[in-house]
């Protein structure tokens, strides 16, 4: 697209986040009808595959085993309950099933295996999958692709200078290395962040800075606000207004104007009002489902009825390797 723009500089997207909220709101929300379908939002479904005991440190991570929550530690769950995962988050009106796992980095041994055929057999059934598995090689990632995967997720979650206050088990550039190894391949890129981890206005926009200057951009950006657990040394921030949030999707959208923006983590603190305002200012993607990997998420059918009552269709999923069932 013609008027895509890689090369925002901090001062123009700190002048676009600062704008009077309506304002933003307002040019936010020309953005997105120039690029997509306003009423239509595309609905994903979360399931956490493999829970808790992971090594690394993210800060506001239930599942590290390093702190002590009480998240549901199990391994990876048999291809029998991923499906029938799986059937009934489409039966509920889910276009895409996102598996996610808590491991620092996929492995190559039989549970990288088992996923490969969980991913075929959602695939078969008709749905986008997306992976969240942590970092991986080049091989792997092609590995998934065969597979079907349509999209990876693989947040880079704050700005640079933010992410050792955050993560030290790795580093950004580790990040930014999945995400190029997921480029190599046909799936498509979701990558996005978190608010509220005690990050400064210039933090977001510098998050916001990486993900615009990718070359494709991302083709989905989900929008966390932090959701605070008790154990985690994140547990005592406070929760983020509304506001900040409307004001992070109008930014993103206006800066990646093709990208599907996923109103993501903490949706459940917000009113359906703010979350309409977040529909106006260009999110067009949710997760649904009663549970996001181990955080509560608004209910299935409180959802759908907030899509009726502002006139939301649910989008209907794109068909990668698949044949359409009868
Ligand atoms: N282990 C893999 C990884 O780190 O990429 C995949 C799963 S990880 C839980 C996926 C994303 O969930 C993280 O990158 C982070 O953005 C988000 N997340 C995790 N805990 C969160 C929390 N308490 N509040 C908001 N977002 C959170
Ligand atoms: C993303 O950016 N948000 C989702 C998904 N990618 C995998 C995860 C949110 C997790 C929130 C905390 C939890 O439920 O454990
Ligand atoms: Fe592990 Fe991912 Fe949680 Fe970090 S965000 S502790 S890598 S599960």
């Amino acid at each position: 697209m013609a008027d895509i723009r890689y090369n925002w500089t901090k001062q123009e997207i700190l002048d676009i986040y600062n704008l009077p909220l309506l304002e933003l709101v307002h040019r936010a929300g020309l953005v997105h009808r120039e690029h997509h379908d306003p009423l239509e939002v595309q609905v994903s479904s979360l399931l956490s595959i493999k829970t808790g005991g992971c090594v690394e440190d993210c800060a506001y991570c239930p599942q590290a085993a390093r702190y002590h929550t009480d998240v549901e530690v199990h391994k990876l769950l048999p291809l029998t309950e991923v499906i029938e995962a799986a059937k009934n988050a489409k039966k509920g009106g889910a276009s895409r099933f996102c598996m996610g796992a808590a491991w620092r980095e996929v492995r190559d041994n039989s549970d990288f295996d088992k996923v490969l055929e969980m991913v075929r057999e959602v695939n078969a059934l008709n749905m986008e999958v997306c992976c969240t598995l942590g970092m991986l090689t080049e091989e792997q990632a092609r590995k998934l692709d065969e597979a079907g995967v349509y999209a990876y997720n693989h947040n880079v979650d704050t700005s640079e200078e933010h992410y050792n206050d955050i993560i030290t088990t790795r580093t950004y550039g580790d990040r930014l290395n999945t995400i190029k190894n997921i480029r190599k391949t046909r799936m498509t890129v979701c990558s996005g962040g978190i608010i509220g981890m005690g990050e400064s206005v210039e933090d977001r926009i510098g998050m916001l800075i990486t993900l615009a200057r990718m070359k494709p951009q991302p083709e989905s950006v989900p929008i966390n606000a932090l959701v605070p657990i008790e154990g985690t040394p994140l547990a005592d921030q406070p929760t983020v207004s509304s506001w900040e949030m409307i004001r992070m999707v109008a930014t993103t959208r206006i800066v990646l104007p093709e990208a599907a923006v996923r109103l993501s983590a903490g949706r459940g603190q917000m009113s359906k009002e703010a979350q309409a305002m977040c529909f106006m200012s260009g999110a067009n993607s949710i997760f649904a489902g009663d549970k996001l990997l181990t955080t509560p998420n608004p209910e299935f059918n409180e959802d759908m009825q907030l899509f009726q009552d502002l006139g939301i269709r649910a989008k209907q999923p794109v068909a990668r390797n698949v044949a359409v069932e009868a």
